[in-house]
């Protein structure tokens, strides 16, 4: 493969270390703080994780421990979508390794947590690893969206664990993923085995979040590669005055990405799933409020604008996540037979006595291929697979709809020129940011020194990210305290809360004070590209989703 130019520049980017890392590593110890409680269904917690419920929070701190230079076998595993910075985790949790002990070993499951259930394993060399410094995408191991589920998958699990003599297992994901490792912790301990889980917070979701876990990785590389090219289209609308560009852009459930986005760009229109929920605003009444901008803009002679979508808006619709949810449950329960009906016909037809009038109404309404979308199937998760439902053209026609009647109303007098545009995939394997570089470095050294610990149940935890590396603080958060009883398909399941937006959170607060005028006005802002090399002002800003969550 040819090295471009940045890659091979990055290779030499050398990633900071918080202070109660960046230490003699047999200074590095464990402080450890006072037991914890799950987030909800205390009892019930306490019941299922019997050997890992409660544990204390960690911090790393300068201390002496002597169980930092022990040999250790460690694997580990890259869970769900790509999300820039985790072949970082991956290096500092090696370099954390070989510092410890050069003899230690470090495996990586092949293609995410099936990798683990049928034992396919790479040996991670100094080599290897060095190939992939600072780069992004999961290419190092490959990633996968396996759920290590079945009485089969854990027993399975376990025997690779033995057959490779591991001390420990490392699980680079999201809330689920992470549910996942937190299940296999308990389960290694109730079968008898010494091997250690370790979590890694990682999704550009944003969604992985909560007061110990500030931001999952790849947020801030993501927004920033999705900002630049909104701004670039803002521009571009600017200059030529003829198109309104509706952009759906990533994330599965939060609005996280999208609300970051309208931050750093300023558009005339953006939708926020979670305020759409909380009003239960129907889709007509979101319609109307991007059919107003057009029209008002319109009079003002600026037939252009710019409308961000955030991809799982469909799921907080009232209407149509009651269809979801109908729909989930049917296609749950008859698996089989729902799979084996020929076209989008068939499958209407087999649904209609099923559904409930309201959602039978709905889907005989909906463009044939949205409706064709929703059909699709779920993801290992029981998830709708957002990403392929295209919600920015169902409302960019129902916007089209609408104008043409006030057109023939005679209030609308303008030219309605759409675009669309889905910015997700092109955010989530791009050269980590110097925060997410580094951010992700200390989460895979801090997830060694958990491990040298003997720790197990802990998901790596950086804090105190609005501050500079050096004065961020390392250590692990129980899986448990970030738990509670979620309904998964008709089932009540242990789960790691998912972290929506906050309406009364502050970068809401400061995005809701400012659309009124973006509606009306061009107030576009440019952020440009990404930028690894120069001053500090413009390499190392942090998201104003962090800046006004937790300010200095
Ligand atoms: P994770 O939660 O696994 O990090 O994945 C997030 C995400 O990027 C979502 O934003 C998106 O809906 C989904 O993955 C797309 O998944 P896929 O890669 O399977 O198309």
């Amino acid at each position: 493969m040819e090295i471009s130019a940045l890659q091979q520049a990055r290779y030499g980017y050398q990633p900071k270390l918080p202070a109660g890392l960046a230490r003699n590593i047999q200074e590095i110890a464990a402080q450890f703080g006072a037991s914890t409680e799950s987030a909800a269904h205390q009892e019930d917690l306490k019941a299922i994780f019997k050997h890992t419920y409660g544990k204390p929070l960690v911090t790393f701190v300068k201390g002496a421990n002597d169980q930092m230079r022990r040999p250790l076998r460690a694997a580990v595993i890259l869970s769900g979508g790509q999300a820039p910075g985790g072949h970082n985790v991956i290096a500092g949790l090696y370099d954390g390794l070989k510092k410890g002990n050069p003899s230690s070993t470090l495996y990586g499951f092949l293609g995410g947590p099936s990798g683990l259930i049928d034992n396919k394993h790479v040996l991670l060399t100094g080599e290897r690893i060095g190939a992939y410094r600072n780069t992004g995408g999961f290419d190092i191991i490959g990633a996968g969206r396996t759920k290590v589920e079945t009485p089969q998958q854990f027993a399975a699990s376990l025997e690779t664990v033995k057959q490779l003599k591991l001390d420990a297992v490392v699980v680079i994901g999201g809330d689920d993923s992470n549910t996942n490792a937190a299940l296999l912790a308990e389960y290694f301990i109730e079968h008898g085995s010494p091997a250690q889980v370790i979590g890694c917070p990682k999704t550009i979701d944003g969604d992985l979040k909560n007061e110990y876990i500030e931001i999952s990785f790849g947020f801030d590389t993501a927004v920033k590669t999705y900002s630049e090219l909104i701004g670039n289209i803002a521009r571009d609308v600017n200059s030529n005055k003829k198109y309104w560009h509706f952009i759906k852009l990533m994330g599965r459930s939060a609005s996280h990405i999208t609300l970051e986005c309208a931050l750093q760009t300023h558009p005339n229109v953006c939708l926020i799933s979670e305020e759409v929920e909380a009003k239960g605003m129907p889709l007509d009444q979101i319609v109307g409020q991007i059919t107003e901008s057009i029209v008002k803009r319109s009079n003002n002679k600026e037939d252009f604008g710019v409308v961000l979508i955030p991809e799982g808006l469909v799921e907080f619709i009232p209407e149509i996540k009651k269809l979801i949810q109908e729909l989930n449950g049917l296609m749950g329960a008859h698996k089989a037979e729902f799979a084996g009906l020929q076209g989008l016909e068939n499958q209407l037809a087999w649904l209609e006595p099923r559904l409930s009038g309201h959602s039978r109404n709905l889907i005989a309404e909906l463009p044939e291929d949205i409706a064709q979308q929703l059909l699709m199937d779920r993801d290992p998760h029981g998830n709708v697979q957002v990403s392929r439902i295209e919600t920015e053209r169902l409302l960019l026609e129902m916007a089209a709809k609408n104008l043409e009647a006030l057109k023939k109303q005679g209030t609308y007098r303008g030219k309605f020129s759409p675009l669309t545009h889905f910015f997700g995939y092109e955010g989530r394997s791009a050269f980590p940011s110097n925060f997410d570089a580094d951010y992700c470095y200390a989460l895979g050294f801090s997830a060694f020194a958990l491990i040298a610990s003997g720790l197990t149940g802990y998901i790596s935890s950086v804090r105190n990210l609005s501050a500079g590396p050096a004065e961020w603080v390392a250590g692990g958060v129980p899986f448990t305290m970030m738990m509670n009883l979620e309904q998964r398909q008709g089932v009540k399941k242990p789960v790691i809360k998912k972290a929506l937006v906050d309406l009364e959170g502050a970068p809401f607060r400061a995005f809701a004070a400012a659309r009124d005028v973006w509606a009306l006005t061009t107030d576009y802002r440019f952020p440009g590209a990404i930028q690894y090399y120069g001053p500090p002002e413009v390499c190392d800003q942090i998201t104003q989703t962090l800046r006004l969550e937790r300010p200095c």
